[in-house]
């Protein structure tokens, strides 16, 4: 057996019913075999593979809160510190009642190679919680994210660990972690990202995983001899990554027909109207049955169904494994020609090699939705030097990183013979310099 199905296997092993978590690290190990085979001798030695796939730490915590009712809730908090190689951990807090440890594993695990890619000195972690934020009041918010940051604040910190935003994470919930970690630790530093303006945020942060988005499959196209102006796309969810991807796509010339919740999805043949969007989602945190009122012309349907439209560009904006196998056939017999995934491994396995197999251009999450991340790291940079930059100097730093990350890829995949494979592009330029950066450090 190769060195990497015995790691694979033990991973399987080790981590029982951690599904997701299992996906991620195949879908990592597959792409990796040729850098692998290259030094087998040296990773065996060092252990280099089982090093990768255990987080360096990993913590799970109770958290307490008290209703608007007076009665008293627990749900379980978690943060994952994967890999420090490469610079402090990094990666958002995702609020949601499908989170459990495999969820956020699989996730930090992402985080190291998309964090890797984007060039800065980051490393990989991620956190979250069982908790749902839906229907729950500011109050009843704020009382959960005090709790849950008296207990976090004690592994995190501005050069140990900077956790941000992620599925039900916005900047409400940022302000009031921030505001309790302040409070407990009487440092005003930039241990989170995601802030508010008036207190150490980044312009363009909350722009920039859907602007990032937007450029890089821009640059794809570009060096595949097409333009993205004029084309029809489609993109799921209606949060944080698809409202700014949405809003892009238009400024670009595209058009975007459908966007979803978890109830339901939108198709607006005028194109989405991203104002009434950001009203209903991030103002009245409404249902996208609201829609209609703001677009009679537009169609809302129950369930599943935005990859089931005649378009050119379709970008999974919601959240993994919601782009199966099933809606893959249905996107390619519809014309679509590119496939972009700006959430965390929206597409399945089996779909993303029949998207490929048919030529269809496909970027993975940890290169396309790395833009989050990056102007993450900016607002870093702006909280160390206590300065501020502006709104276009950030978005020029995000576009020039989303163009380098796409030609990074784009060679790592032609220096291993797979032109045109991104999964194996992003993975191995994304690994490489981790690995380099484990090995000059020992065995720790
Ligand atoms: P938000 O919470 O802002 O939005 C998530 C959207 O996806 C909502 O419309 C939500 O619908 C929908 N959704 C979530 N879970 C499900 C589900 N199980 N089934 C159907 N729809 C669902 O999150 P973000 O936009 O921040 O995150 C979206 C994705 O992008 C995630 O995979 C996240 O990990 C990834 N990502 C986010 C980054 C960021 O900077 N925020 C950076 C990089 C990646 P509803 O409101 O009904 O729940
Ligand atoms: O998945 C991701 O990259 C994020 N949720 C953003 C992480 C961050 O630290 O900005």
């Amino acid at each position: 057996m190769s060195y990497i199905d015995e790691v694979m296997e033990q991973v399987i092993k080790q981590n029982p019913e951690e599904k997701e978590f299992h996906q991620a690290v195949k879908e990592v190990l597959d792409s990796i075999r040729p850098v692998v085979e290259k030094h087998e001798a040296q990773y065996k030695r060092d252990a280099l593979l089982e090093r990768l796939v255990n987080p360096e730490r990993q913590v799970k915590f109770r958290v307490p809160w008290i209703d608007d009712k007076g009665n008293v809730k627990v749900n379980t908090g978690y943060r994952v510190q994967f890999n420090s190689a490469i610079g402090p951990y990094k990666g958002g807090i995702r609020l949601h009642p499908s989170v459990n440890i495999g969820i956020i594993k699989f996730l930090g695990f992402e985080q190291i190679f998309k964090n890797s890619l984007t060039g800065l000195p980051i490393g990989g972690g991620k956190g979250g919680s069982d908790f749902d934020p839906k229907g729950k009041s500011d109050r009843e918010i704020m009382s959960f994210c005090q709790s849950f940051m008296t207990e976090l604040c004690r592994h995190i910190g501005a050069d140990t660990d900077i956790p941000a935003g992620d599925i039900g994470t916005g900047s409400r919930e940022i302000g009031y972690m921030f505001g309790q970690y302040k409070r407990i630790k009487n440092l005003f530093e930039g241990t989170l990202t995601g802030k508010g303006i008036p207190y150490g945020g980044s312009l363009a942060r909350t722009e920039a995983t859907g602007y990032g988005l937007v450029y890089i499959t821009e640059e794809m196209l570009k060096c595949n001899g097409k333009d993205i102006e004029g084309k029809t796309v489609l993109v799921s969810g209606a949060g944080n990554v698809a409202i700014y991807a949405i809003e892009k796509a238009h400024q670009l010339g595209a058009k975007v027909v459908t966007c979803s919740d978890s109830t339901g999805w939108i198709y607006d043949p005028d194109g989405i109207d991203v104002a009434a969007l950001k009203e209903i989602k991030e103002e009245n945190r409404q249902r996208l049955t609201e829609y209609k009122k703001y677009r009679p012309n537009s169609e809302y349907h129950e369930g599943k169904g935005v990859w089931s439209v005649k378009a050119d560009i379709a970008l999974p904006c919601a959240t993994q494994n919601e782009l199966d196998i099933d809606d893959a056939k249905m996107l390619v017999a519809n014309g679509v020609f590119a496939v972009a995934e700006g959430a965390n491994m929206p597409t399945t396995s089996d779909a993303t090699k029949y998207l490929q197999n048919q030529g269809v251009l496909f970027l993975p999450g940890k290169a396309a939705n790395a833009g989050g991340v990056a102007t993450s790291a900016l607002e870093m940079s702006q909280n160390s030097e206590r300065l501020s930059w502006s709104f276009e100097k950030v978005d020029e730093k995000l576009k020039g990183i989303m163009v380098d990350i796409f030609h990074n890829l784009d060679e790592a995949s032609k220096m291993y013979g797979e032109e045109g494979n991104y999964v194996v592009g992003a993975n191995i330029a994304g690994f490489r310099k981790v690995a380099k950066a484990m090995n000059a450090q020992g065995i720790v």
